[in-house]
């Protein structure tokens, strides 16, 4: 503390402090006036009654310096003080420039500074604007990237004090690639999160993966900072970082870096819920707690399109709040993830019950895997991955079958139709082998009979089943059935064994159409959709115009209420035309047997083949959908 008598004139006083940076009160007064105040002379409250004395900051004193207090009376004892000491310090505009952008530090050490000295670590500076490491405020360029450590000594009267920042400016240089995920051996489908670890704030990024298959999810693409992204397939996948700053580009090659397995893991913990019992078809499986048990080694068969499914689950050790997930791999790409996958998801409920599921028509054929899930008290019934702090986690076989269709067809041909029935003129020289495996058909089934099953049998037809959502689109890319068969005479068509239904083992996904080959007639398609009696699709195709596909052009009145196919397209194709007598009937005019050209079956080919049946029907043609 300065003091000078308040005695003086307040204007000298003042004038004094000012011109010395002091702001404390002065204190001692000349004798007679109030006691000096704050002051204190070797540890001991100062009474006395000073004139014109000068206090320095170290509390020594000065009495009756000088009458009349001037400045340049003061001076003196002034200069006899202990000047006070400096506290360096400093601050700096931008803690993280770049590369070669100006900085400017600003000295904030107390108590006038005259002299000031910077050092930087590592030295590569350039002061600029002027300054140098030793002004004030010094203007300063980094010459590489990377932390600088800053120290200031600043001197005043009383000696000097420093300050050291220790990597106190950061230098953004070109960007150095590097990330991590969170998860390295995930599941197909499973989403991996990867954070972008580059340094020196990259402001692009491209992400790339080898291989390519992978999705980027919840709105991430390859150009985000950190991606969530799914593995399409199993294996090892190469992951490339390639992030760019403004001073650089940078890839960060990890080989190998995910190895995606084709189910993920997934565990529960704890001994508290669990799962105790699991009922499904053929399955009925009780276990402890395992936290995670591998059952694949249990089977059950489930249809292709299968409704009402009933799946049980028992909970060990129930809680309220308890849920339950299933999941199954219905097209197994060993991902659980896919829409339709989550069977069951019962959600605070004790994780357990009778759930009904249906099989979807398209779950692809063969063995996948059911996985079920015990957790406690959440608000889903739980990822299919991962673990979670309570619950376990199980996983069964399921085997998906192909369902089968059905179907009982009835259809007339008009060559051997005598206005009741069929003639059978023909089955004593039918073939043991179906007929369809020349032109225009090409089948290459192999059925073949030991024996024609029946007397009653007038010959073989080859039936497709069609899978469309309308006749007119039901082409043969969407059949998904084809098997030959015999025809009766009652119009009904007969397994190899004579049974009067056909089986496919398919599934369907939208509607059923069902056409008719015979070897001269023209084929026919079922003009609507049978629905399914008994599980059997039952059709008749001479009980009606509408019947088939094309109505009265599709096939033919030829008996009383009785439709049937066409004759006289003696050789199978889709048209009755000039070929058909030309190369055919010319060829086997004459001859008795099977032949292609004796249309109305009666076991010759002669004139009656050519005028009764080829020539009324000439010009007719099949509304089959190629
Ligand atoms: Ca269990
Ligand atoms: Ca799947
Ligand atoms: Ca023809
Ligand atoms: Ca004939």
């Amino acid at each position: 503390m300065w003091g000078l008598s308040p005695s003086d004139n307040n204007t000298q006083i003042n004038n004094f402090k000012a011109a010395h940076g002091q702001t404390f009160p002065s204190a001692g007064t000349q004798g007679g006036g109030p006691a000096a105040k704050n002051v204190v002379i070797a540890g001991q409250n100062f009474y006395g009654y000073p004139t014109y004395s000068v206090i320095c900051p170290d509390r020594t004193i000065h009495f009756d310096v000088c009458w009349p207090p001037t400045l340049s009376c003061f001076n003196n004892y002034i200069g006899q003080c202990t000047p006070p000491a400096l506290i360096a310090d400093f601050t700096a505009d931008n803690l993280s420039p770049g590369i070669g952008e100006t900085v400017n530090f600003t000295d904030l050490s107390t108590n006038s500074p005259y002299a000031w000295s910077w050092t930087f670590t590592p030295s590569s500076v350039t002061y600029v604007g002027g300054t140098s490491s030793t002004s004030q405020n010094p203007q300063v360029q980094f010459n590489s990237d990377g932390n600088y450590t800053v120290k200031l000594t600043a001197t005043n009267a009383a000696g000097n004090d420093s300050e050291t920042k220790t990597n106190y400016i950061f230098v953004n240089g070109p960007t150095v690639a590097d990330f991590t995920a969170d998860n390295l051996t995930p599941g197909i489908g499973q989403t991996v999160t990867f954070s972008d670890q580059s340094t020196y704030n990259p402001t692009s990024w491209l992400w790339s993966f080898t291989p390519s298959t992978v999705t980027f999810v919840e709105g991430t693409s390859a150009s985000s900072q950190n991606p969530k992204v799914q593995f399409n397939g199993t294996g090892n996948y190469t992951v490339e970082l390639t992030a760019t700053n403004a001073y650089g580009t940078d890839t960060e090659t990890k080989s190998n870096y995910i190895n995606v397995s084709l189910y993920c893991n997934a565990i529960g913990a704890f001994n508290f819920m669990y799962i105790s019992n699991v009922q499904l078809g053929s399955i009925d499986n009780s276990s402890g707690q395992s936290y995670y048990a591998d059952y694949t080694y249990l089977s059950t068969d489930l249809e292709q399109g299968q409704t009402g499914v009933e799946i049980t689950v028992e909970n060990g050790h129930v809680y309220g709040n308890d849920d339950l997930g299933v999941w199954v791999d219905w097209n197994q790409n060993g991902s659980f993830y896919d829409a339709g996958e989550n069977i069951v998801c019962d959600v605070n409920n004790g994780g357990q019950g009778i759930f009904l599921f249906d099989v979807p028509a398209d779950a692809i054929e063969g063995t996948t895997v059911m996985r079920v899930r015990i957790k406690y008290n959440g608000s889903d019934c739980g990822d299919p991955c991962g673990s979670a702090t309570y619950g376990e986690v199980e996983d069964y076989s399921i085997n998906i079958v192909a369902s089968d269709i059905k179907i009982d067809v009835t259809v007339f041909l008009e060559g051997p139709f005598n206005g009741f029935n069929m003639n059978t003129s023909l089955n004593n020289t039918l073939p043991l082998t179906q007929p369809f495996n020349t032109s225009p058909w090409y089948y290459t089934g192999t059925e073949t009979v030991a024996s024609i099953p029946g007397t009653d049998i007038v010959d073989w037809v080859l039936v497709d089943i069609r899978d469309a959502l309308s006749v007119d689109q039901a082409n043969a890319a969407t059949r998904i059935g084809r098997q030959a068969a015999f025809i009766r005479n009652d119009g009904r068509i007969v397994d190899l064994e004579g049974n009067p239904i056909l089986t496919y083992t398919t599934s369907l996904s939208d509607n059923l159409y069902i056409s008719i080959y015979q070897r001269n007639h023209i084929p026919v398609i079922s003009g609507i959709s049978p629905t399914p009696s008994d599980g059997v699709y039952l059709y008749n195709f001479s009980t009606g115009e509408g019947q088939a596909f094309g109505n009265a052009d599709g096939h033919k009145l030829i008996g009383q209420n009785v439709w049937g196919m066409f004759s006289g397209n003696s050789n199978g194709d889709n048209i009755v035309d000039d070929s058909d007598k030309n190369i055919n009937w010319l060829n086997e005019v004459g001859l008795s047997g099977y032949l292609s050209s004796d249309v109305n079956m009666d076991g010759q080919s002669n004139n009656q083949d050519k005028n009764e049946s080829w020539l009324p029907n000439r010009g007719k043609g099949s509304y089959v959908p190629d």
